[in-house]
């Protein structure tokens, strides 16, 4: 017989392992349960007794099995392993997880496609989230990413309806080109990570084959309170592989979950993945003067100037245990911050900071984070709030309320001396940067200095394949929009389409 991989392999692994006898069932409350094949029944062909409450327990659970799945990343998988500090960054950071080289952290990771269902393909070309849980002794510090530097919007109140458009049309259910093409070309900013979706990191081999980055600024704070603005890079130990367009849809059919799959198989085998992580760093003075908003996520701060410097190396060694209780239930946010790291005015990230915990209470309850995979393991948790549904660690007797003269817990000096007080002023409205801002510059130096000929045309390739479903008249727009990246560029998709006009959808 061929040999099996060690994800098919699961369950005779599982036998093969197992040292104590299996136990018997049991039901929630801890009853044995005698048998397990029947229902409870007046006679051999019933009715069924309303007293077969091992019954009653067993399909209650059932009922109650699913929770929503994630709003956006729906589809993912989960590993385990440790950060470890490799250069000293302690000039730029006061954070525990960075104090000395060789310090190692625990960390949880989930990589995730984006658009697609919980139980969609693995190997759509979209966005891959590339989201890390470090459990540090000052509490969780998440950083939240994609293994994309950028994203496609810069105001988190289009979000909702960015994400519609990538979704299913309200009316039919489908996937709708429509909604997808008008929007981006309406919104030019999403020009430069559409040309990054349509290249060849479009559709990344697998999770392990991919780099990730923390996309926004974020601030670091020293032990004297010096501040600088920064942004992460994870960057693979595998090398960058990439599926070709054919190959990746061949494989939504033969293995939709092939990415699960191939991160699980290689953690089992030994074969651990690692990512070196780096920082990107800008004084306060730099970002005054910086040609480009620094804190402008479509945008990438130039390697050049801000060159890449070496922090620590994450290693994943170890597999879930149960995909539920511990992927499922996972919950990242950026709003997980340490003393040291702080955000920045990026008006996405600003956004991100309410979203997340809010769709956790929705999708977990209200107690998610007593959830064990999200419990904050290395601190003790002292605070002043109580109760709510699931309420496990309730703190015993300790006041719940301050100020209070009976020894309830303080505030932390060193967490108010890592957040330095800092200026902002302007005047209050809503600026729509759609226009104002430059939606091109590096959207054309990545078409004109990074892509090669190759890669332009399967660029050009990828775009007209789903642009080509589009009406004529957003076809037009996006011609338009994608010769202000470049007019290679521009032609060569408006002669792409040729053959696809559809001038029936003019508005
Ligand atoms: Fe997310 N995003 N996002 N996002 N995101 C979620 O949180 C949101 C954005 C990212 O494996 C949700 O718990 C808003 C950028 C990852 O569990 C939700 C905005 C980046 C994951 C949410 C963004 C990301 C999410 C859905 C714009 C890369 C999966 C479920 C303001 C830097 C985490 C959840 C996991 C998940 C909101 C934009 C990465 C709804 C409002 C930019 C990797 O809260």
């Amino acid at each position: 017989m061929a040999s099996r991989d060690p994800a098919t392999d699961h369950l005779v692994n599982y036998k093969k392992n197992l040292k104590d006898s299996p136990g018997y069932i049991t039901t929630k409350a801890g009853a044995p349960v005698g048998v397990k094949t029947a229902l409870q029944t007046v006679g051999r062909t019933g009715p069924v007794l309303l007293q077969d409450v091992n019954f009653l327990d067993e399909m209650s659970a059932f009922d109650r099995e699913r929770i929503p799945e994630r709003v956006v990343h729906a589809k993912g998988a989960g590993a385990f392993g440790y950060f470890e500090v490799t250069h000293d960054i302690t000039k730029y950071c006061a954070a525990k997880v960075f104090e000395s080289i060789g310090k190692r952290t625990p960390t949880a990771v989930r990589f995730s496609t984006v658009g697609g269902e919980s139980g969609s393909a693995d190997t759509v070309r979209d966005p891959r989230g590339f989201a890390v849980k470090f459990y540090t002794e000052d509490g969780n510090w998440d950083l939240v990413g994609n293994n994309t530097p950028i994203f496609f919007i810069r105001d988190a109140t289009l979000f909702p309806s960015f994400i519609h458009t990538q979704k299913r049309n309200p009316a039919t259910h489908l996937k709708d080109a429509d909604m997808f093409w008008d929007f981006a070309t309406l919104r030019p900013e999403s020009t430069h990570q559409f040309l990054y979706l349509f290249g060849d990191r479009g559709i990344p081999d697998g999770y392990r084959h991919m780099n990730g980055y923390g996309s926004h600024t974020f601030k670091m704070v020293n032990a004297q309170g010096v501040a600088h603005w920064v942004k992460f890079h994870f960057k693979t130990n595998q090398g960058i592989k990439n599926l070709p367009t054919d190959k990746a849809n061949e494989l939504s059919a033969s293995d939709p979950d092939y990415s699960i799959r191939d991160l699980y198989n290689a953690i089992a085998r030994g074969e651990c993945p690692s990512w070196n992580l780096h920082i990107q760093v800008m004084t306060m003075a730099q970002a005054e003067s910086c040609k480009f908003n620094p804190f402008d996520v479509t945008k990438v701060w130039p390697h050049g100037e801000y060159p890449l410097i070496p922090v620590g190396k994450m290693v994943l060694d170890r597999n879930p245990k149960n995909y539920f209780a511990e992927v499922e239930q996972i919950a990242f946010s950026p709003a997980n911050m340490v003393p040291g790291i702080e955000p920045s005015p990026d008006k996405m990230l600003q956004g991100r900071l309410f979203s997340y915990s809010d769709t956790q209470r929705h999708r977990l309850g209200a107690n998610f984070l007593q959830i064990p995979v999200n419990c904050p393991y290395h601190v003790t948790i002292t605070n002043y709030q109580r109760d709510g549904p699931q309420a496990i660690n309730n703190q015993q007797g300790v006041p719940n309320y301050f100020p209070n003269s009976f020894s309830g817990p303080q505030e932390c000096p060193r967490a108010q001396r890592l957040q330095p007080r800092y200026n902002v002023s302007g005047d209050v409205d809503r600026y729509d940067s759609g226009q104002t801002e430059d939606n091109f510059s590096q959207a054309t130096l990545l078409y004109k200095n990074v892509f090669n000929d190759e890669e332009k045309q399967r660029v050009v390739n990828n775009i007209v394949g789903h642009l080509k479903d589009a009406a004529g008249f957003i076809q037009e727009r996006a011609i338009k929009m994608f010769m202000q990246v470049h007019p290679d560029l521009g032609n060569k998709i408006a002669a792409g389409l040729a053959p696809f006009k559809k001038y029936h959808a003019n508005l």
